[in-house]
């Protein structure tokens, strides 16, 4: 082997080994949680050294030699060790060897969070991204700089345990399924934190491999720098070349403590810990390179001094400003006003469902970079709602395809897609099912523009059929709002309406955030009695709809509003109709506020149009306690308490678990025109 990588993997090894002790000599001061890659140094940097700059990899919480062998520097690590201002992934915000980069120089690295193996989605979007990219410029679309003269390797690096979460599945089967050029690292300590490999796993991840027909394996030896380069040489050459999938076992010891909270000698015996040290990469490297004559001397009382004063230099350098602490929950949306002809003259009326398809086709005409996958989306089917009928002939299967039963996948893949300049637009099949996928939503997308400082906001639209008609039954009427509103990261629309879908739907696009669209299924077609005002005449192309826009559906009159005899009633989806069905009973007493988008909220209007008529009245279809509406009623009594004449009411479905089938327990459930009545009537007579 070239004697300069091995010095040079030598070199980042004694750096590796010095930092450790360095670390556990200042245990007051490295007193933020971290995880050193002591035992796993020879795998990774055999890695480090095969990556080129466009190359993406992501590696976990234990790949401090995986940055080291990829340029970064021990004081640039110590920075982020120490939540110094300066920490160039995260500026604090987050762990040790917890990187996210775009820096041109070096391989580019997605936010990684500490969750064990939910990068795995992410990275294997990266994959799918670049694979797309490609397939475009096979087309002959212009090529994409990201793809302009080389080809991106992705590498997704994680620990044994990691591999036995369900989340990874989904993964290693599109990355078969697609052959995307991926390759999984799996650094088997044999430990997960304590439980035992034994106790966790019935096969390793080398054997799990085989299952997934058309993902090549390998087993290496990771503590041997010379065959982990030979290995990890082979396998990135073979991805680099031939796009296809690869997952690499690497047998490693674990020397340090799990963390440096979680201790060795809490739970490890002294004969675990003897055998573990018998691979120890660091002597085994150093015994090869003294018996082929090398001199160390030199390069140790340089790494010694290095790792000296850059310590010295991180515990210097300054904190982050605490001001800072609300920067980069999103960046900024270029779609500040509206614009475009909202009701063009010679237009048809078009149903809601037809709004979304419309915009999307639009927006598919107009940018390659826009895909749409997710369950029977494709051509075959065009959407269980045929909301996406069509669209499948128009742009190809490699533009709308359909995706196997992985919400997790969906959702979570669009990281990567988002990633390398795509826009993903991904559907749920109903608001029931997004659970599986909320974990990515949560644990990923929702935290990787803050997280990065910005260099990684999740640019993707997630659309979602939600809500209950006609006895659509506990698995597919159910209301997710509340939930998706605890989520801080993401924004939330919720049209009523053809044209505010469309304009909604067009935002999204331009917004470089993540959007969950919230489409009401009783509204897609307008099927519902007394709701035939979902259907508009189309906007035009051009019409765009920012979100945080409220919409005033009906208006009381100046009359009422001076005599005290008005009230505000704020809903969104469904209510909109049960409340203008309802105030027909009331005229001109009611004005109704549409939200339209649940985050970023019109707070603007919902208070100043409560001030004017001291009452209010918040509609929500969905389970009333510890609800959203619950939460804008308390917020509306705070900030309107002086011009309120009664409680601020709230009025949603019954605190029940689910939806039932059966259509008169649905009814007995659900809010409806006249239960809206009745509250409205109790609010007026106040
Ligand atoms: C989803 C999730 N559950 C639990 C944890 C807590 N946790 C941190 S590391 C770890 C063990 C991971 O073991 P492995 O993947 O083998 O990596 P190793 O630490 O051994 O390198 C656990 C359970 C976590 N970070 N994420």
């Amino acid at each position: 082997m070239d004697r300069h990588l091995l010095l040079l993997a030598y070199r980042n090894m004694y750096r590796v080994r010095l930092m450790a002790e360095t670390y556990e000599a200042n245990r007051p001061i490295t007193k933020y949680v971290h995880s050193t890659s002591r035992g796993h140094e020879a795998i990774q940097l055999a890695t480090a050294f095969q990556l080129q700059p466009h190359d993406w990899v992501s590696p976990y919480y234990r790949d401090e030699s995986l940055l080291l062998g990829m340029g970064w520097s021990p004081y640039e690590l110590m920075l982020q060790l120490l939540t110094r201002a300066d920490d160039p992934f995260t500026s604090g915000r987050s762990y040790y060897a917890h990187p996210n980069s775009r820096r041109p120089d070096r391989p580019q690295i997605i936010h990684q969070s500490s969750a064990t193996g939910m990068q795995v989605i992410p990275t294997t979007g990266v994959a799918q991204g670049i694979h797309y990219l490609e397939q475009l410029a096979a087309l002959g679309s212009e090529r994409s700089p990201l793809i302009a003269d080389a080809k991106p390797v992705v590498i997704c690096s994680l620990g044994d345990a990691s591999v036995t979460e369900g989340e990874v599945s989904e993964a290693l089967q599109f990355a078969t399924l697609k052959q995307l050029p991926i390759i999984y690292l799996v650094q088997d300590n044999e430990w997960g934190i304590s439980v035992r490999a034994e106790e966790g796993r019935a096969m390793d991840a080398y054997e799990y491999a085989e299952g997934f027909k058309g993902l090549h394996r390998i087993r290496v030896d990771g503590t041997n720098f010379s065959e982990s380069f030979e290995t990890m040489r082979k396998v990135v050459n073979h991805v680099r070349e031939h796009r296809k999938p690869w997952l690499v076992h690497a047998r490693v010891c674990l020397l340090n403590h799990h963390t440096s909270g979680v201790r060795k000698e809490f739970y490890r015996d002294d004969e675990d810990l003897a055998r573990h040290a018998t691979s120890d990469p660091f002597p085994k490297l150093r015994e090869l390179l003294l018996q082929s004559g090398e001199s160390l001397g030199a390069i140790e009382a340089e790494v010694e001094e290095e790792v000296r004063t850059a310590f010295a230099a991180a515990v210097a350098a300054p904190e982050p400003d605490p001001a800072t602490v609300t920067h980069h929950v999103f960046v900024p949306t270029p779609v500040k006003e509206e614009r475009g002809d909202r009701s063009p003259q010679g237009r048809e009326k078009i149903i809601m469902v037809d709004a979304a398809l419309f915009a999307i086709r639009e927006l598919m005409e107009e940018y390659e970079s826009c895909v749409l996958y997710g369950q029977d989306v494709g051509k075959r089917l065009g959407g269980v709602f045929r909301e996406a009928a069509t669209l499948g002939e128009r742009f190809g299967d490699h533009r709308v395809f359909n995706t196997a039963i992985q919400e997790a996948y969906i959702i979570g893949s669009t990281v990567g897609m988002s990633s390398v300049g795509l826009k993903p637009i991904v559907e749920v099949q109903f608001a029931d099912y997004i659970y599986p996928g909320f974990n990515q939503l949560v644990t990923e997308i929702s935290k990787s523009c803050y997280l990065s400082c910005g260099k990684f906001p999740v640019s993707t639209i997630i659309r979602v059929p939600i809500g209950a008609y006609n006895g659509g039954g506990p698995y597919h009427s159910g209301s997710v709002e509340s939930t998706l509103l605890t989520i801080k990261g993401i924004k939330i629309a919720y049209p009523s309406n053809a044209a505010d879908m469309k304009g909604l739907m067009k935002a999204a696009f331009h917004d470089p955030n993540p959007v969950v669209m919230l489409e009401h299924k009783g509204l897609y077609w307008s099927k519902v009695p007394g709701t035939e005002d979902a259907k508009t005449i189309e906007p035009d192309r051009d019409y765009i709809l920012p979100f945080g826009r409220g919409r005033v559906v009906a208006e009381a009159s100046e009359e009422a509003i001076g005599s005290g005899e008005s009230m505000a009633l704020i809903t969104y989806g469904m209510g909109v109709y049960w409340a203008k069905t309802a105030a027909k009973a009331f005229e001109d007493r009611v004005e109704i506020i549409d939200l339209r988008t649940l985050f970023p909220l019109d707070e603007a209007l919902i208070f100043d149009t409560v001030r004017r008529h001291g009452k209010c009245l918040v509609l929500t279809e969905e389970q009333q306690n510890n609800s959203f509406a619950e939460a804008l009623a308390g917020r509306i009594s705070r900030e309107c308490f002086r011009s309120l004449d009664a409680p601020v009411d709230v009025l949603g479905a019954l605190d029940l678990p689910a939806v039932p089938l059966n259509m008169g327990l649905e009814a007995a459930m659900l809010p409806n025109a006249e239960k809206v009545r009745e509250r409205i009537r109790k609010l007026l007579a106040y």
